[in-house]
């Protein structure tokens, strides 16, 4: 069973995947988005181009295969909700898998390549996704676990996992996409 906070979330993350905005997902969200992710730099390395291309096609993959019932190469918002309270509830992996994307976006946006995103890096990957902007100080003040002024990949996958997880509106990533309180 999915919490209210988690809920709320993964509503918000069907939002954001749905990139095109026709009210499903399809292989082209995730083409859309691997391609901003790869506009983030202006210099991407091919293998790095690759590896986020290959990651969110996989990731795709792995969404239309729990979610697709009906078989049509679409996931509508309830398959994509039912999916995820399955997922969750019954493959232990299932996490893993969501956030799996999360690490390639990390490092997409870390141009210099140091392991840390600098504030203007996490806004950048806000403006990518399509996500209020307004929303990328208040997650970088929440995410940043020590406080040092960056976000380090572990904070940040901590966060993503959260999104999935938590149903404490107050946990770091809880609120990434939104308020959930
Ligand atoms: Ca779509
Ligand atoms: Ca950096
Ligand atoms: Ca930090």
């Amino acid at each position: 069973m999915l919490g209210q906070v988690q809920k709320s979330n993964i509503d918000r993350v069907f939002d954001t995947l749905d990139i095109t905005r026709d009210g499903v997902l399809g292989a082209d969200d995730f083409r859309t988005m691997a391609q901003r992710m790869v506009a983030l730099r202006e210099h991407m390395e091919p293998r790095l181009l690759a590896e986020i291309q290959g990651t969110f096609a996989a990731w795709w993959e792995t969404i239309r295969q729990a979610a697709d019932v009906e078989g049509n190469g679409h996931i509508s918002r309830e398959e994509f909700t039912a999916a995820a309270a399955r997922g969750l509830d019954q493959d232990p992996e299932y996490v893993d898998k969501m956030i799996r994307v999360s690490e390639v976006t990390f490092r997409a946006a870390d141009e210099e390549g140091d392991g840390l995103l600098t504030r203007s890096q996490v806004e950048r990957i806000y403006q990518a996704f399509g996500v209020d902007e307004a929303l990328s100080a208040e997650t970088f003040r929440r995410i940043d676990l020590n406080g040092d002024g960056t976000v380090s990949i572990e904070e940040f996958v901590s966060a993503a996992r959260d999104v999935w997880t938590s149903n404490d509106p107050k946990a770091p990533g809880a609120a990434m996409f939104g308020s959930v309180a």
